[in-house]
């Protein structure tokens, strides 16, 4: 017999949170909705993206040298608007802005927390239709209440953040929170415009048999990421094999597939670029959380993503993130190779 399980918005799934600490101030609980609510905006243009002309550069060239898709900066007025219009954030930091935004009024600086967030990463993939995503970051603010946010609030360790998520625009849109109490998906109904729990407590399995890294730079690769990459190549079927390489060029539908199947990403350093591409405070950092509170690990290759002290707001970072088990293989080539040099 079928069973109707009510189907939990994200408004009620977050109200249904807050229910349960009758101390907190909801205002976590409102942030969460001021996201979904801008994902939904983004979405409707995301979905439209190759029939009217928003596509194209915007002419613009933003910090990170590349071009700015009018999409790009689409998206960033969404999420930094719905944020600065709500009542928990008192700042931003974004992909798409120069420095830090300190929302300075009365509202905003008594607000509890500040937020980072790539507002549309693997946007060089919206011209040929492939999945995109927002990423995002909450800390608690260190400055007091009732003044304005400082950089402090945003240059805190991963370690620190209150709560972290993704918007993946892809076959379906969905939108993926983490809090240290677990992490969720809520998958986007059209037809009542509501994000609803789809993925309740997803948990990242130990291992897996997807990959995911760019062949291209393999030359340029260390020596123990080489190693793990080939012997991913190598696994016979006793060792989990064959292991498949998925790599789509948009990082939060590679780290999704991982998360929910099992998995691999690797953006590593390479000898042009040491630090690699990725950067810490809104992309490594949020998806470290939420692959840690599903069971993963996130490294930059030396240490945990989360206990990197960020110094400034568009740093980068090499990134090693999925399953444990395989994180942890690939963590004994690196060390056999680092004692090798030794
Ligand atoms: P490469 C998109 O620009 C992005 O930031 C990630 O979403 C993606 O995984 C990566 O860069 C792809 O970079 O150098 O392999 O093309």
């Amino acid at each position: 017999m079928m069973v109707n399980r009510k189907i939990l918005t994200l408004d009620e799934f977050t109200i249904q949170q807050l229910r349960q600490f009758p101390t907190a101030t909801g205002e976590l609980s409102s942030l969460l909705r001021d996201m979904g609510l801008a994902a939904k905006r983004v979405n409707v243009e995301v979905n439209k993206a190759g029939l009217v002309d928003i596509l194209g550069d915007a002419g613009s060239i933003n910090i990170q040298g590349e071009d700015v898709k009018k999409l790009d900066v689409y998206a960033n007025n969404q999420f930094m608007g719905a944020l600065k219009h709500g009542i928990s954030c008192a700042g931003i930091g974004s992909e798409e802005l120069d420095d830090f935004v300190i929302f300075d009024d009365e509202v905003s600086n008594n607000s509890k927390y500040v937020v980072l967030f790539d507002p549309l990463d693997g946007s060089g993939n919206i011209d040929v239709n492939i999945s995109i995503g927002t990423i995002f970051s909450v800390y608690r603010r260190v400055s007091p209440k009732g003044s304005p946010c400082t950089r402090e609030d945003f240059l805190q360790p991963g370690n620190r953040q209150v709560a972290a998520g993704y918007i993946i625009y892809g076959s379906s849109t969905m939108l993926v929170y983490a809090t240290k109490r677990g992490v969720n998906g809520f998958t986007l109904d059209p037809s009542i415009g509501e994000f609803c729990l789809s993925h309740p407590n997803i948990q990242c399995p130990e291992s897996g048999n997807f990959y995911s890294v760019n062949h291209g730079y393999f030359f340029q690769y260390q020596k123990g990421v080489q190693q793990y990459i080939t012997a991913c190549q190598k696994k016979t079927k006793s060792e989990g094999g064959p292991y498949t390489q998925r790599y789509i060029g948009s990082m939060v539908a590679d780290v999704h597939r991982n998360l929910l199947k099992g998995g691999i990403f690797m953006y590593p350093g390479t000898d042009s670029k040491p630090n690699g591409k990725l950067r810490l405070l809104y992309e490594c950092n949020p998806l470290a959380f939420i692959i840690e509170v599903a069971g993963g690990k996130a490294t930059n290759g030396e240490q945990r993503i989360l206990d990197i002290q960020p110094q400034q707001l568009h740093q980068r970072s090499p990134l090693f993130i999925g399953s444990k088990l395989m994180m942890e293989e690939l963590e004994n080539y690196l060390m056999q190779n680092k004692e090798a040099h030794v």
